[in-house]
C-alpha cells in the first residue's frame, strides 16, 4: 500500500515464543536468523504475555512512587497539537515517571531486569547488535481517559526532508542497524481503539519529510497503526519510524515502561556522562551493569550479552597491541 509515494514494505510482526513472552517488532524487517534463534513463529500481532507477577510488582512500584508521576497540564509541555485529533480532551496531559532503575529493591527490580532479560537479549543484540546499550533513562508512560496523545515523531528524516542523523535504520548484508531503538513494556491492556502508541509502518525507509498535518494526526488516519497489547507483551520499534500516541479512549489507565537502546558506538541520550545517578548502579547484575557501559566499541574490552550466558562475555584485544597503545598514549585505551 502506498503511503506519501514511499511502500509500505511490511506489517508489523511479532514473534511467539515457546515462553510466555510476547514481542512485536514493528518498523523493521525481520530476518528468518532470529525467528530461527528464537524458537519462534511469526505472526501478524502480539498474542503471548509476560509474567504476570512481574507486570503486577512493577504496577505495584508505580504506585508506591505515584507522588513523582508528574503532568504535563501547562500549554508548554503539551506533546500534541491544541484541538488536533491527537490533543484528547485538552485537559488531562500525559502523565509521566522516571527514576524507576533507582528505587530501592524490590522497586525496581522488574525494570532492572527488562534491560538484560534473557528473553529480550537475543532481539536486542539483533536489532542494536552485540553491546547494545541503555541510552536514555527509561520513563514510564500513563495516560487517564481523555490524556492527550503525541504528535507523530521520529522517522530517519526530518520535516524539511533532510537526514537525520540521530534517527537511522540501515540493514546492510541482513543486518540491522538502529541508532535508537525503543522498547515498550506494555504494563496494562490496550485494546483495538483504546489509543496509546502509534506508528507508521515502512516509515524507517522513508526518503521525505512528513506533511504537518500527518504530524498532527489529523490526516491520512488511516496510516496510524495502534498495536493491541497485553500487559507484559514488550513491543520494539526503531526510532527511525515515525511513531506517536493517540488519547487515551479506555476507561482503565494505559501504562507502559519505555527505554531507548542503542548500538554499542551510538549514543543520543547524555546520562552516562560522567556517569548515572549512583542509586541507579547499586547492585545491579554484571549483565544489567554491562548494559549501562558508556559508548564505546566492543573490541576495547566491551563485556557484551550472549544469549546462553551468565555473565558478560569480554573478547578483548591482543594483549601486545593493548600493551603497546598504553606505551604510546599513557592511558588504557585510546
Ligand atoms: O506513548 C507512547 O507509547 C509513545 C511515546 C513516545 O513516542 C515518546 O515518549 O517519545
Amino acid at each position: 500500500m502506498p503511503i506519501l509515494g514511499i511502500p509500505l514494505f511490511f506489517e508489523g510482526e511479532s514473534l511467539r515464543l515457546s515462553s510466555p513472552v510476547g514481542v512485536s517488532i514493528l518498523g523493521i524487517g525481520i530476518r528468518s536468523r532470529l525467528a530461527t534463534s528464537c524458537e519462534g513463529s511469526w505472526r501478524p500481532r502480539l498474542y503471548c504475555t509476560a509474567s504476570p507477577r512481574e507486570v503486577a510488582a512493577a504496577n505495584a512500584a508505580i504506585d508506591a512512587h505515584a507522588a513523582d508521576i508528574r503532568e504535563r497540564r501547562d500549554p508548554e509541555l503539551r506533546n500534541a497539537r491544541a484541538g488536533s485529533a491527537l490533543a484528547g480532551d485538552g485537559e488531562s496531559g500525559r502523565r509521566d515517571l522516571g527514576g524507576m532503575l533507582g528505587w530501592p529493591p524490590p522497586h525496581s527490580d522488574p525494570f532492572r531486569s527488562w534491560l538484560a532479560h534473557p528473553r529480550l537479549v537475543p532481539y536486542l543484540n539483533e536489532l542494536c547488535g552485540e553491546g547494545y546499550r541503555m541510552d536514555h533513562l527509561p520513563m514510564v508512560i500513563l495516560q487517564s481517559k481523555g490524556s492527550e496523545g503525541f504528535k507523530l515523531h521520529g522517522g530517519p528524516v526530518t520535516s524539511a526532508g533532510r537526514f537525520n542523523p540521530t534517527l537511522q535504520y540501515r540493514c546492510v548484508g541482513g543486518q540491522f542497524f538502529n541508532s535508537l531503538l525503543a522498547m515498550s513494556v506494555q504494563l496494562s491492556p490496550h485494546a483495538a481503539g483504546d489509543g496509546g502508541f502509534i506508528v507508521v509502518r515502512g516509515s524507517h525507509k522513508m526518503n521525505f519529510g512528513v506533511p504537518e498535518a500527518f504530524m498532527n494526526g489529523d490526516d491520512f488516519q488511516e496510516h496510524l497503526y495502534q498495536p493491541v497489547t497485553r500487559p507484559g507483551d514488550v513491543v520494539f520499534f526503531s526510532e527511525a519510524t515515525v511513531h506517536g500516541a493517540q488519547p487515551w479512549r479506555a476507561e482503565h489507565e494505559r501504562r507502559v515502561a519505555l527505554y531507548r537502546f542503542a548500538p554499542a558506538t551510538s549514543c543520543y541520550g547524555r546520562t552516562y556522562s560522567p556517569q548515572w545517578p549512583k542509586e541507579m548502579l547499586e547492585g545491579l547484575t554484571p549483565s544489567q551493569r554491562a548494559v549501562l557501559e558508556p559508548p564505546y566499541a566492543e573490541r576495547l574490552d566491551r563485556p557484551v550479552l550472549v544469549p546462553g550466558a551468565e555473565d558478560p562475555v569480554v573478547r578483548s584485544r591482543n594483549a601486545k597491541k593493548r600493551a603497546f597503545d598504553k606505551e604510546v598514549f599513557g592511558t588504557d585505551y585510546f
